[in-house]
């Protein structure tokens, strides 16, 4: 079926004014929002947590916090950020709002799936954090929950830990599902799949591995929960089991889940950069072949977090190749986004600075990333400090920079009103400066010896530690600008008008905020989404 979906809305269904954002609303642009929203309010408990970590790494001893306590707080960090931050938006936050204008549909193929999934995300994520208060009892084995670690650690607040894991990938795999049907279903007719918006292939191949690895991820967390539980063996050693079976389970799913959490942040990239350069995005071809080539190396080089788990050398020598391959594609990614910036007619906004600043950072992450492939440097820095330094250059640089591009750019679609620019840049600004600092000096740490999930350190160590705390805090700070932006300008920020920066792909041929079911009338036809620059196309 190629037509756009039928009214999704029954008779009553349908909330208005702002209490449909605390309602069951099935209309797609609420449910972004709603998931953009509730992932922003746990990325600030996310950062406090944070703010405790590196509070506590100011001096060498565990004087802030107990170590117990900075395991509980590190392990809370990391799935609350992996699975209740990025995961959670930049999928089902701009992927349910962006999606169903970018194929020219009135909404997701399944409004009632996608809704669920979302209400299954402020639960899961109060069940996680709750675990912390369950006397004692919060899960400290990390965001990786490696046995034996996580089966001999107390087992009330792991058990918590993985039920609510559990839930998330569940509602991801939901979201997933519905974006595949979305774009394969639900296109506008004559809009053919090479036509697209490159966010669209992103999601594409993001939902792929989403419903490729997530089951796997939920397997062995229940098997898991079952040697926790029922003292069933499957990794425990001292039982006969295997806790390098559960390694390479656990990272089938997570390797992919980086490219999950990168991948969306690729295809909003590709819709930034055009429309602020003014230019078409180069080489659309290429980033759907590069989408799809990361998407299958992505599958296939899990091992690589498993060098010193005793992997034999034909094994360790498979999965350096095909690691260091992916920075093909990749590559071709970034030359094209070099490329669309190239001659173009550059605004220097807040949305292109943070897309810049995107860019710079994940080419350092990129590379710390290719260095790690290789088995004998990975051997050298394993479970150290450079470690940390490279998955947030990629997490927090990469990922993180996008989806604050994102707010810039899309925010007056959302609310019809434009974003304060000073505000922006001073965000900006603090955000950069905060983020080298904090990241940075940790690959000197790492490389010098300094492990990774510890509360006490050598004291030769404090100096970088410090400068490190000293980015998070400029970090910290870096939120307040934003914060008052983002309420001020809903309040009353100046009108954007439908189309401010003038775009070409669908969302900004509707009006600001756009009506229920997207556009009054007929869903225009885009084929040509990146038309920049040629006289008759450029208007919207
Ligand atoms: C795309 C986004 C990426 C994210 C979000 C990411 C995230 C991570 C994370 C969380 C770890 C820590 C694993 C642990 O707890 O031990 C890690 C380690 C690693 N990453 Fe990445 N990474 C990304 C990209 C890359 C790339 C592009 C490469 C290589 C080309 C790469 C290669 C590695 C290797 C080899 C390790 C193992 C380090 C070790 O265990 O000693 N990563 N990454
Ligand atoms: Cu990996």
């Amino acid at each position: 079926m190629t037509l756009a979906s039928p009214s999704p809305f029954p008779e009553g269904l349908q909330p208005t004014g702002w209490l449909r954002y605390f309602s069951f609303s099935l209309d797609h642009k609420v449910i972004g929002l709603q998931y953009l929203v509730c992932g922003f309010l746990f990325y600030l408990v996310g950062g406090l947590l944070a703010g405790v970590i590196r509070t506590e790494l100011v001096s060498p001893m565990a004087d802030f916090v107990s170590r117990d306590t900075y395991n509980e707080v590190l392990t809370l960090h990391g799935t609350v950020m992996i699975f209740l931050w990025i995961v959670p938006v930049v999928n089902g936050g701009f992927g349910n709002y962006l999606i169903p204008f970018y194929v020219g549909a009135r909404d997701m193929a399944f409004p009632r799936l996608n809704a669920v999934a979302f209400w299954m995300i402020p639960p899961a994520g109060i069940l996680l954090i709750s675990s912390y208060f369950l006397a004692g009892a919060a899960a400290q084995s990390g965001w990786t929950a490696y046995p034996p670690l996580s089966l001999t650690t107390p087992a009330a607040g792991q058990v918590v830990w993985i039920l609510s894991v559990l839930l998330l990938g569940g509602s991801s795999i939901f979201g997933a599902v519905n974006f595949i049907a979305t774009v394969l279903k639900l296109r506008r007719p004559g809009l053919k799949l090479m036509q697209l918006p490159m966010y669209c292939w992103a999601m594409l191949g993001t939902s792929l591995l989403v419903v490729l690895s997530t089951p796997v991820l939920a397997g062995v967390l229940i098997l898991l929960s079952f040697d926790i539980i029922a003292h069933t063996g499957f990794f425990n050693p001292s039982m006969g089991g295997n806790v390098v079976v559960y390694q390479h389970l656990f990272w089938f799913y997570s390797h992919p889940a980086v490219y999950i959490m990168v991948l969306p942040a690729f295809g909003l990239v590709s819709e930034i950069l055009p429309v602020h350069a003014r230019k078409p995005l180069f080489g659309y071809t290429t980033m759907v072949y590069s989408i799809m080539a990361i998407v299958f190396l992505g599958l296939i080089v899990w091992a690589h977090h498993m060098f010193t788990s005793g992997t034999p050398p034909w094994m360790r020598l498979f999965f350096t190749i095909a690691t260091s391959f992916i920075a093909v594609p990749t590559g071709i990614k970034f030359f094209n986004w070099i490329a669309t910036l190239w001659g173009g007619k550059i605004a220097l906004n807040s949305a292109m600075l943070f897309s810049c600043g995107f860019i710079l950072n994940f080419v350092f992450g990129g590379i710390t990333g290719i260095t790690l492939a290789q088995v004998p440097f990975d051997i050298h820095v394993h479970d150290t400090y450079y470690v940390v330094g490279h998955f947030h250059y990629i997490v927090y640089g990469g990922t993180v920079f996008v989806i604050f591009a994102s707010l810039y750019h899309w925010y007056p679609k959302f609310t019809g009103r434009m974003l304060n620019e000073d505000l922006g840049r001073l965000h900006f600004v603090l955000t950069l400066i905060g983020f080298q600092l904090c990241f940075l000096p940790q690959h000197w740490l790492g490389l010098n010896g300094m492990p990774r999930r510890v509360a006490e350190y050598d004291p030769a160590f404090t100096t970088l530690n410090q400068v490190s705390s000293v980015g998070a805090l400029i970090m910290a700070i870096s939120t307040v600008p934003l914060l008052i932006n983002v309420v001020l300008t809903a309040i009353r920020g100046p009108l954007a008008g439908d189309n401010p920066w003038n775009a070409l792909t669908p969302e900004w041929l509707t009006s600001s905020p756009p009506p229920v079911e997207n556009w009054v009338g007929e869903a225009p036809l885009v084929t040509e989404p990146y038309g920049y620059g040629t006289a008759a196309k450029t208007q919207p």
